[in-house]
């Protein structure tokens, strides 16, 4: 048995904030959970979640053969929200977790030597130490791992809460062959015994009602899924209570009591302020490379993002979350924001829209000039009509005029 206790130090050194050490068992509940979720079609849209997949991704020992034992870990990613200029243009919100660099490629190179520190350090007890690193995007239930584990629990809105850092957290694991146990004398860790209890404010605070119930999210009206995933059309029904939200969304997350102590103590608060509350915050140090970015920041000019070509998006999101709504994605996304807007400073760079060499944009601008109203866009709806081949988009405009 190897010590645990050396093992999560070496964790914190690397710069995770919680480490937990459980079993390679399976997870037989939440496999049962994804599997039914999966027959209801509530995790709909993301034609890789299969039911194959769920099944091999609640059984360690199919990632790993030789699977003993996996260390989950959490990195927290809050950082101070900067103040919104106060210049009335419109802006969009970008969900905390994208306002500073990609978490993947923050925690894998980390990951990565972890691994080769544990082959080092368990050398003498195992020759072959073998490992897979997870996070996010391989087939490991990343929640159902860190709850197990302890290192935090399940909230009614499906994040892990965490001590310290609420669910503002992202989580990784390393599933290894090593007999490592939790801290010393313990096998592992054990699942933290806290709840939501009666709260259930989350639920009621989605604007897309995508929480039918506690502990179960509608992919298909997650406003998270339609802004970052989502590759085709936004269901034109969910349109207008998407608000001003171009990149993921933190709703369900701010209004959750959990957090909103956590930032408090922190000396944070969700509108950017040092928090008056009585008691003095603690020192905080918020990670650089979670801080906002200057060129996009958390909440970005949006008409300006219209005129992005595909290049000069590429450039300014390389190594930010945000390129994986491609440039189609978060222009349609932005056309959305500003039709909620209703701002008509908007309407001409809609029109030049109307005219984008992507059908998905050109569609998405003709719902928001549609919204905004006023002659100039009625007459640029018209004569979009006559030169329109795409039927897709022939439908928005006349659905626009209608
Ligand atoms: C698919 C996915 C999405 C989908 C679906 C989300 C979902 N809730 O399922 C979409 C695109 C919508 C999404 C959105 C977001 N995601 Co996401 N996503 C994933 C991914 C890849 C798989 C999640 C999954 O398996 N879903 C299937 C469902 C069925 O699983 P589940 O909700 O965990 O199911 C459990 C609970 O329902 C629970 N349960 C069921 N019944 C009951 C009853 C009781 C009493 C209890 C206690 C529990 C319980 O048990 C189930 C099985 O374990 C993971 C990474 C990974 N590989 O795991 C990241 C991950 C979950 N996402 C993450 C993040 C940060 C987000 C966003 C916050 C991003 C944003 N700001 O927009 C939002 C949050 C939306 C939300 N409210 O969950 C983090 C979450 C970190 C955390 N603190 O929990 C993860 C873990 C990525 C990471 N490695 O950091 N995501
Ligand atoms: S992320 Fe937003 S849309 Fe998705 S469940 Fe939470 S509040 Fe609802
Ligand atoms: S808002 Fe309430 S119900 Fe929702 S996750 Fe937070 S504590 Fe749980």
């Amino acid at each position: 048995m190897l010590n645990g206790t050396t093992i999560k130090e070496y964790a914190y050194s690397l710069g995770f904030d919680i480490a937990r050490i459980t079993s390679a068992e399976a997870f037989p509940e939440a496999e049962r959970v994804l599997q039914e979720r999966i027959a209801q079609g509530l995790l709909d849209g993301l034609p890789w979640f299969t039911a194959e997949r769920a099944a091999v991704s609640c059984h360690p020992n199919a990632l790993l053969p030789e699977a003993r034992s996996i260390i989950t870990l959490a990195m927290f990613y809050l950082t101070q929200q900067p103040d919104e200029p106060d210049d009335g243009v419109p802006r969009g919100r970008i969900s905390r977790y994208a306002w500073g660099d990609d978490y993947h490629e923050i925690i894998k190179p980390k990951l990565q030597q972890f691994a080769t520190w544990l082959r080092d350090y368990a050398r003498d007890e195992v020759p072959e130490v073998e490992t897979r690193l997870f996070v996010d995007t391989g087939r490991m239930v990343d929640r159902a791992v860190a709850q197990r584990a302890g290192l935090g629990w399940y909230g009614k809105n499906t994040n892990i809460l965490t001590r310290g850092w609420g669910s503002w957290v992202f989580l990784a694991e390393i599933v290894t062959n090593l007999p490592s146990g939790g801290n010393d004398g313990s096998p592992f860790d054990t699942p933290s015994k806290a709840s939501c209890g009666a709260c259930d404010i989350c639920l009621r605070a989605c604007p897309t009602a995508a929480l039918p119930a506690p502990y179960v999210l509608d992919n298909t009206r997650c406003i998270s899924f339609l802004t970052i995933e989502l590759r085709g059309s936004i269901p034109i029904e969910l349109r207008p209570l998407m608000g001003n939200l171009i990149f993921g969304c933190d709703i369900c997350q701010q209004v959750c009591p959990v957090n909103v102590v956590t930032e408090r103590r922190l000396g944070l608060r969700s509108d950017g302020k040092i928090s008056s509350a009585s008691s003095q915050p603690i020192q905080f140090h918020p990670r650089r490379e979670f801080r906002p970015r200057p060129e996009t920041g958390s909440s970005p000019e949006l008409i300006p993002l219209l005129a992005l070509t595909e290049e000069q998006f590429r450039e300014r999101f390389r190594g930010s979350p945000i390129k994986r709504a491609k440039r189609r994605g978060l222009l349609r996304n932005v056309c959305v924001a500003l039709g909620n807007i209703g701002d008509p400073r908007a309407v001409p760079a809609l029109i030049g829209a109307l005219h984008d060499v992507e059908a998905l944009v050109r569609g998405h601008a003709a719902w928001a000039l549609g919204r905004i109203g006023g002659e100039e866009a009625k007459r640029a709806l018209e004569e979009a009509l006559v030169g329109e081949e795409d039927e897709e988009v022939r439908n928005e405009v006349r659905c626009a005029l209608g």
